[in-house]
């Protein structure tokens, strides 16, 4: 301990290191709960900074949990008490925005909100939008590839970064690729570090591409009577012509946890609610908002219409954003999952989730991205019972089940981390992952770029 502690207190300014407990204990976890705890959290300014760490920790053999805003549902963020947090969050600034290039480049500590914010302000547009924008940084979003609200005519944070400074296990610094938005040269190691979870390097610097910003944007909400009816709408709108940028789902439990925010009274009909956002120029707006509004008439709406103010549009935003904490409320412990199927299946994947979860007398709250056939379960239950324990790991085994007999995935958009390295097993078959394995050894040899997330643990080591 006090080795690990006096070389980093020669290797950065000590008012870079923080080793109060209660510090220690907040850095050492994520979104996922999992307690963790830390030698001590680095909380750089500098890349050079960056650099004495990593060096410090391939001389004295301790590792690194590399941090954002630990925002990360996973447990990728979540450290051990032997190991040192990198905590990149104070390197926020912004460095540049090219409007001509359409390129920003970002330490990884800024909130992906903000960086939102400044480019709009000069017209311009960072589309990757995922619900913990105000709160999460943009190194965290890269190294997760999040996903979010507007990947379905946006894609993934992984669409929107075209260049990566980071520094290795060793403490070397690459540049990888550039301010090209066409570039084929070599292996496309960029992306190969976009969703690595910290496990291969430490951002840097990330150059993201911009687009112009859209003049204009509309939401439009639908209920619908039964649980499906939400999710066959979205099929509906895709099917007429129309590409919304959002295109939210929520099941009747969820909306009944959003409604007091809302100042809504659910009615009881409701069972399912799309929330729908279209963006463009003024009257290509004002047209696809008339034409979803028909469409989802058809698809057998009961209530459909636009969001009245900018006021409405907003709270209902803020409010689906905020249902992954909301839903906290409603039980002692909450799982979610993330899971994605082709587009066709979702509808038929949900119902057999939501029967399996019933089964075990577990809660299930369903809601999330029916654009991208990229739905959140949350399973509520109560861990002090053994029984509610033992009914969610199989409520949660099934649902990961019913996604891969269709062709699905266990993980859109939240990744690995801890908690998904055994289940990933059934997705990724073992020739694949001796490729992962390599790349993992090829970046970091000795194992000290946040050890065991991300890849299954090996047979032997019980890890
Ligand atoms: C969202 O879309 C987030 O709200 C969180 O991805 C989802 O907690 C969750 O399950
Ligand atoms: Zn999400």
């Amino acid at each position: 301990v006090s080795q690990t502690l006096d070389a980093l207190t020669r290797a950065v300014p000590p008012e870079t290191i923080l080793t109060d407990p209660a510090a220690r204990a907040a850095l050492a976890t994520d979104e996922s709960k999992i307690p963790g705890d830390c030698l001590a959290v680095v909380r750089p300014v500098t890349e050079a900074q960056v650099v004495a760490v990593l060096r410090a920790s391939a001389e004295h053999g301790f590792s690194i949990v590399p941090r954002g805003a630990g925002t990360a549902a996973t447990g990728a963020a979540v450290s051990r008490a032997d190991q040192v947090v990198l905590d990149l969050s104070a390197m926020n600034r912004i460095l540049e925005i090219d409007r001509r290039d359409l390129v920003a480049v970002v330490e990884p500590g800024v909130l992906t909100g903000a960086l939102q914010a400044a480019v709009e302000e000069q017209g311009l547009f960072y589309p990757p939008d995922p619900a913990s924008s105000a709160i999460s940084t943009i190194g965290g979003n890269v190294a997760t590839c999040a996903g979010g609200l507007r990947a379905l005519k946006y894609g993934v944070t992984r669409d929107y970064v075209l260049g990566i400074r980071a520094a290795l296990a060793d403490g070397s610094v690459v540049d990888l690729g550039g301010r090209n938005l066409k570039s084929v040269v070599g292996y496309d190691l960029v992306r190969l570090l976009v969703g690595s979870e910290g496990t291969l390097a430490v951002f840097l610097r990330l150059v993201l591409r911009l687009i112009p910003r859209p003049a204009a944007f509309e939401t439009v909400l639908a209920s619908f009577e039964t649980v499906e009816g939400g999710l066959l709408a979205a099929d509906a709108l895709l099917a007429a012509g129309l590409l919304p940028r959002a295109l939210e789902y929520l099941d009747r439990d969820v909306l009944a946890v959003v409604a007091p925010a809302l100042g809504e009274k659910l009615g009881d009909r409701v069972q399912s609610r799309l929330l729908v956002e279209l963006d463009g120029s003024e009257t290509a707006v004002r047209e696809d908002a008339g034409r979803a509004l028909e469409v989802l008439g058809k698809a057998g709406a009961i209530e459909a219409r636009r969001a009245r103010t900018a006021v409405e549009r907003d709270e209902l935003w803020l409010a689906r954003r905020s249902v992954s904490k909301t839903v906290r409320t409603l039980a002692p412990a909450k799982k979610s999952e993330d899971l994605g199927v082709p587009r066709s299946r979702l509808a038929e994947a949900i119902a057999a989730i939501k029967a399996a979860g019933r089964a075990e007398g577990i809660r299930v709250l369903a809601y999330g991205h029916a654009g991208d056939a990229n739905l959140h379960v949350n399973f509520l239950y109560d861990p002090a019972s053994p029984q509610q324990r033992a009914g969610l790991e199989r409520a949660i085994a099934a649902a990961r089940k019913e996604a891969l007999a269709r062709g699905g995935t266990i993980s859109g958009e939240h990744g690995v981390g801890l908690l998904k390295r055994e289940a990933m097993r059934d997705e990724v078959g073992p020739r694949a992952l001796d490729l992962m394995r390599g790349v993992k050894r090829a970046f970091d040899p000795d194992d000290r770029l946040n050890p065991g997330k991300a890849l299954p643990p090996h047979e032997t080591d019980g890890d």
